[in-house]
C-alpha cells in the first residue's frame, strides 16, 4: 500500500511546489476565484444591470433571475422599507441595493450574524447609480446591516459604512 502512495504523493507535492513557484512569479497574479452571488431584478431595470456589471468586475460571478425582486426580499427578511431595485444572495447573506463591492467582500469576511446589509433606495453616486446621466452628482448614504433579534425576531440596523456626498 504504501509503495502504491508514495509516487502520488510525491508528485502532488511537486505540483503544490510548482503552483507556489507560479504564485511568486513578478507580474503573475495569482488566479483567484470568483464569488457566486445569485440576483433577483426586474427586467426593464438598467441600474441593476449596471450594479451587476459592476460586481462582476469586483470580484462576483453573478447569476441574474429577471423576476421575483420583491418575494426574495421578503423570504429573506428585509422589510420594503430597506428595499432597493434588487435583491442578490452571496454566501448565505441578503445585498440589497446599490451595495459597493467592498461592503459585500467585509461582510463575507467578517461573517457577523445578520440577514446582509442594504443601501436602502437608490442613491445617486452609488455603483450602478454612477451613470454620465448623473453628471458625477453624488449623494450621502449608509450601507445598513440587517439583523434580526432572535428573541422576538424584530429586524434592526446599523450603519455598516457611511458615503459622504
Ligand atoms: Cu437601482
Amino acid at each position: 500500500m504504501h509503495q502504491h502512495s508514495l509516487p502520488s504523493r510525491r508528485s502532488a507535492l511537486l505540483g503544490t511546489v510548482a503552483a507556489l513557484a507560479a504564485f511568486a512569479a513578478p507580474g503573475i497574479a495569482a488566479p483567484k476565484a470568483r464569488i457566486p452571488m445569485e440576483l433577483w431584478k426586474d427586467p426593464s431595470c438598467g441600474c441593476c444591470q449596471d450594479w451587476v456589471d459592476y460586481m462582476e468586475k469586483n470580484g462576483f460571478a453573478v447569476t441574474v433571475h429577471d423576476q421575483g425582486n420583491s418575494a426574495v426580499r421578503a423570504r429573506l427578511g428585509i422589510p420594503p422599507r430597506l428595499g432597493s431595485c434588487h435583491t442578490a444572495l452571496v454566501g448565505g447573506y441578503a445585498v440589497e441595493g446599490h451595495v459597493p463591492a467592498a461592503d459585500v467582500h467585509r461582510l463575507l469576511a467578517q461573517k457577523p450574524q445578520a440577514i446582509g446589509i442594504a443601501a436602502p433606495g437608490m442613491p445617486i453616486g452609488s455603483p450602478g447609480m454612477d451613470g454620465p446621466e448623473y453628471q458625477g452628482r453624488k449623494n450621502a448614504y449608509d450601507v445598513l446591516l440587517i439583523t434580526r433579534n432572535l428573541m422576538n425576531s424584530d429586524v434592526s440596523t446599523r450603519v455598516f459604512t457611511s458615503y459622504r456626498g
